[in-house]
C-alpha cells in the first residue's frame, strides 16, 4: 500500500510539473504595479506587442508584405459546385483594390479617415478587395450584415455617414433602397452591386436620388480617360489647368522610347535621378519610361545645392536636365579652368570631339575624354549614359560643349505641357545643336502664317501647330482658352514660332506672345534676348523691357550672388554683393558683357539692350515676380519697376 501510495504520488508529482510547465506556457502573468493585471507570458517584459514586423503598422502594409513575400502568390480563392478552387493573386487583388479605390475617388469620395463606406455583403473576393482600396487611399471600412436587421441598418447608414455601400446580392440593395425611399436614410446615394441585376433596380434607384451601378463598371482607366491636370502657369492672368489623358502620357513616351530605341534604349539596370519638378509632365514622362522598364528612380535630397553631391553617391545613368542647369554646369567648368591655357585645353578637346559628334559618333572613352572630360564625368557620378533637355532653349554652344565633354547620347527636346512635355526631338545620331529635332513618332507638326510678323508658312516658317496622340483634351472649365489653343480641327497652335531647316528638322525662331514693336517698327522677342544675357556669368536674372514709344531695349538685371564677387574682382572691383551692385562703374561692366555676349549670339544692334537697372533681389514667387514655374510675369514685372524705367529712358541719350 505503501509502495502504491509513493508511485501514485510520484505520478501526481509529475502531473503537478507537467501543470505548472503548462501554466507558465499558457498562464498570464501578473504585471507589477497594476492591481492584479496579467499579460502574457510570452513576452520577455512588460512591454506590450504593437507590430510583429518594423515594416507592417498599418492594415494597408499588412497585405501588401503579403503581396511581397508570396512572391505574387495565389491570394483569394473561390468555386463553384463540384469545382476546384481558382485563385486570384495577391498582385490582381493590389491591382482590382486599386481600381476600386480610383473609381470611388473618380466619383468625388475623398481619400480622407473621414470617409466612411459601406460593404454588405457576405465573405467574397470582392469583401477584400474593397476593403484593401479602402485601406490604400486611407479611407475608412464600415461592414454590414444581416442580422443587425433593417432598422439597425439603417441607423448605422445614418450614423456614419454612408453615401455609398456596396453589396453582393441585388435583394441587399432593394433592402437599402427601401429605407431611402421611405426617407429614412437620405444620405445614402450610392450603392454598387457585385452581381448581376436587371436595369429595374437602376430606374428605382434614380426616382429616389441614388446611383446603381454595376461593380464591374469599375475598371482600369481607358486611354482617353483623365490622367492629369497640369496647371501651367500663365505669364498672365491665372493658370489653366491642362486636361492630360492616359493616352497622352503613353504617346509621347512611346515616341520617345522609339527614338532611343536603337542607340540607348532604357532598362532594368538605369538609374533615374529626379530633382526636376514631378509637377511638370517633362519630368513626368521621363519616370514612366524608367518605371515602365522596371529601372530605379533616386530622388535627390530636396535641396538643388545638393545635387552634385546626391549625383555622385546616386551615379544615375539617366540624367535629364534644363537649360538652366546646363549654362551653370558649362560656367562652372569655365570657372574652375583657372587659367587661359585650361580654358584653351577644354576647347581644344571639345573641338576635336565636335568633329566627331558630326559625324554621329558620341563616346566617352576617346583620347579626350580620358585627359581632358573624366573628371567631368566622374563629376555626374560616372555612369550617365542618356540625357535630355527641354522645358527651354538651350544655346547652341552649350549644348555642343556638354555632348562633346559628357559623351552621353544627349536629346534636346521641344514641346509644351499642352502636347504632354514634347512635340519635337533630336533624332538618333544627330548630335548637331541650333535646332529642336525632328517631329515626335507621336504627332505631325506643321508651320502657320504669322502675317504681322512676316513669318509665312510658304517660306517655312510661321506658329508651330502640333496634331497627334499626345496632344491635349483642353484646359479644365475654360472653353474659351483652349478654343484659343485647339482649332477645330484638333492643332494645338502652340504660340512659339518655327523654321524649317532644308532637312526637314525644326528651328525655334521666335515667340507669338510677349512680342513687341521698337519705335522704328522692329519686332522684339524678349525671351530670346533674356537667354542670350543669362549666359553672362555675373547674371542670375534679367527682364528685358522695350516699349513701341522708345526706340530701344533696357533691362533689369540681378547679379549673382554666388558668382558676382568673383567676377568683379577680376574686373578689379572688390566688396560685398551689396556694395558692388551699387558701384556705377560694375554696372558698366555688366552692360558690356551683356552686349559683347549679345553681339556673339547673332543679336541685332537693336535688340541690344542700351542701359539697365542693377536689382539685388531675385524675382522670385515669393514676390509675385514669377509664375510657379519660374518664369517671368512680364506685366507685374514692368508695374514693379515702372519709375525705375521710366527714369532710365528719361535720363539714357541714344
Ligand atoms: C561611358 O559610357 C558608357 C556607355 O554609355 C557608360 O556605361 C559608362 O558609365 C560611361 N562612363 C563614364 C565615365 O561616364
Ligand atoms: C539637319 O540640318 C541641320 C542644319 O543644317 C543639321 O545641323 C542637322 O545635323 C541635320 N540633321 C539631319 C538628321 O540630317
Ligand atoms: C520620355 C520623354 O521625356 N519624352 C519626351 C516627350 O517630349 C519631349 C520633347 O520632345 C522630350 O523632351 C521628352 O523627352
Amino acid at each position: 500500500k505503501w509502495i502504491m501510495l509513493k508511485l501514485f504520488s510520484s505520478f501526481r508529482l509529475q502531473l503537478t510539473v507537467y501543470a505548472s510547465a503548462h501554466l507558465l506556457r499558457n498562464g498570464g502573468i501578473i504585471i507589477n504595479g497594476e492591481e492584479n493585471a496579467r499579460r502574457s507570458s510570452l513576452l520577455n517584459s512588460d512591454e506590450l506587442i504593437t507590430c510583429y514586423y518594423d515594416d507592417v503598422r498599418t492594415a494597408y502594409d499588412i497585405f501588401q508584405r503579403g503581396l511581397h513575400v508570396s512572391n505574387n502568390g495565389p491570394c483569394l480563392g473561390v468555386r463553384k459546385p463540384n469545382q476546384p478552387y481558382e485563385w486570384i493573386s495577391y498582385k490582381e487583388v493590389s491591382d482590382r483594390a486599386e481600381y476600386v479605390g480610383s473609381a470611388l475617388l473618380h466619383r468625388g469620395f475623398k481619400p480622407s479617415h473621414s470617409q466612411y463606406i459601406g460593404v454588405f455583403a457576405q465573405n467574397r473576393p470582392e469583401w477584400v478587395i474593397i476593403e484593401q482600396s479602402c485601406y490604400t487611399y486611407s479611407m475608412v471600412v464600415v461592414p454590414l450584415y444581416d442580422t443587425l436587421g433593417t432598422e439597425a441598418i439603417t441607423y448605422i447608414v445614418n450614423k456614419a455617414d454612408l453615401s455609398l455601400v456596396f453589396c453582393d446580392t441585388p435583394e441587399k440593395a432593394k433592402l437599402l433602397l427601401t429605407a431611402v425611399e421611405k426617407g429614412e436614410t437620405p444620405i445614402l446615394s450610392t450603392i454598387v452591386i457585385m452581381e448581376l441585376f436587371g436595369t429595374d433596380l437602376v430606374e428605382r434607384g434614380k426616382k429616389c436620388g441614388v446611383e446603381v451601378f454595376s461593380m464591374r463598371e469599375i475598371e482600369p482607366p481607358k486611354p482617353e480617360d483623365l490622367a492629369v491636370i497640369c496647371f501651367t502657369s500663365g505669364t498672365t492672368g491665372n493658370p489653366k489647368g491642362a486636361m492630360i489623358t492616359h493616352k497622352n502620357i503613353v504617346s509621347n513616351s512611346s515616341a520617345f522610347l522609339k527614338t532611343t530605341e536603337v542607340n540607348c534604349k532604357v532598362n532594368i539596370v538605369d538609374v533615374l535621378i529626379s530633382f526636376l519638378p514631378l509637377a511638370h509632365m517633362f519630368e513626368r514622362i521621363v519616370e514612366c519610361v524608367v518605371l515602365c522598364h522596371g529601372a530605379r528612380i533616386g530622388f535627390f535630397q530636396g535641396d538643388i545645392r545638393l545635387l552634385m553631391d546626391d549625383l555622385k553617391t546616386l551615379q544615375p545613368t539617366v540624367f535629364p536636365v534644363v537649360p538652366r542647369l546646363l549654362n551653370r554646369m558649362f560656367d562652372k567648368i569655365f570657372g574652375q579652368a583657372d587659367t587661359s591655357l585650361k580654358k584653351w585645353m577644354l576647347d581644344f578637346a571639345s573641338k576635336r570631339k565636335e568633329a566627331e559628334l558630326r559625324s554621329g559618333i558620341i563616346r566617352n572613352n576617346s583620347f579626350w575624354d580620358k585627359v581632358i572630360f573624366r573628371k567631368i564625368q566622374a563629376s555626374l557620378g560616372g555612369k550617365v549614359r542618356l540625357m535630355v533637355t527641354g522645358a527651354a532653349p538651350v544655346s547652341a554652344s552649350v549644348l555642343t560643349f556638354l555632348r562633346t565633354a559628357l559623351g552621353c547620347q544627349f536629346y534636346e527636346g521641344y514641346g509644351q505641357t499642352e502636347c504632354t512635355a514634347g512635340c519635337s526631338l533630336s533624332m538618333p545620331g544627330d548630335w548637331t545643336a541650333g535646332h529642336v529635332g525632328a517631329p515626335m513618332a507621336c504627332n505631325i507638326i506643321k508651320l502657320v502664317d504669322v502675317q504681322e510678323m512676316n513669318y509665312l508658312a510658304a517660306k517655312g516658317e510661321g506658329e508651330v501647330c502640333v496634331k497627334g496622340p499626345n496632344v491635349f483634351l483642353g484646359y479644365l472649365k475654360d472653353p474659351e482658352k483652349t478654343a484659343e489653343a485647339l482649332d477645330k480641327d484638333g492643332w494645338l497652335h502652340t504660340g512659339d514660332i518655327g523654321k524649317w531647316l532644308p532637312n526637314g528638322t525644326l528651328k525655334i525662331i521666335d515667340r507669338k506672345k510677349h512680342i513687341f514693336k521698337l519705335a522704328q517698327g522692329e519686332y522684339i522677342a524678349p525671351e530670346k534676348i533674356e537667354n542670350v544675357y543669362l549666359r553672362s556669368e555675373a547674371l542670375a536674372q534679367v527682364f528685358v523691357h522695350g516699349e513701341s514709344l522708345q526706340a530701344f531695349l533696357i533691362a533689369v538685371v540681378v547679379p549673382d550672388p554666388e558668382t558676382l564677387c568673383k567676377w568683379a574682382k577680376k574686373k578689379g572691383f572688390e566688396g560685398s554683393y551689396e556694395k558692388l551692385c551699387k558701384n556705377k562703374d560694375v554696372k558698366k561692366h555688366i552692360l558690356e558683357d551683356m552686349v559683347r555676349i549679345g553681339k556673339e549670339s547673332g543679336l541685332k544692334s537693336f535688340e541690344q539692350v542700351k542701359d539697365i537697372i542693377v536689382h539685388t533681389e531675385m524675382f522670385s514667387i515669393e514676390n509675385g515676380l514669377l509664375t510657379p514655374t519660374l518664369k517671368a510675369k512680364r506685366p507685374e514685372l514692368r508695374k514693379y519697376f515702372q519709375s525705375q524705367i521710366d527714369e532710365l529712358y528719361a535720363n539714357t541719350k541714344m
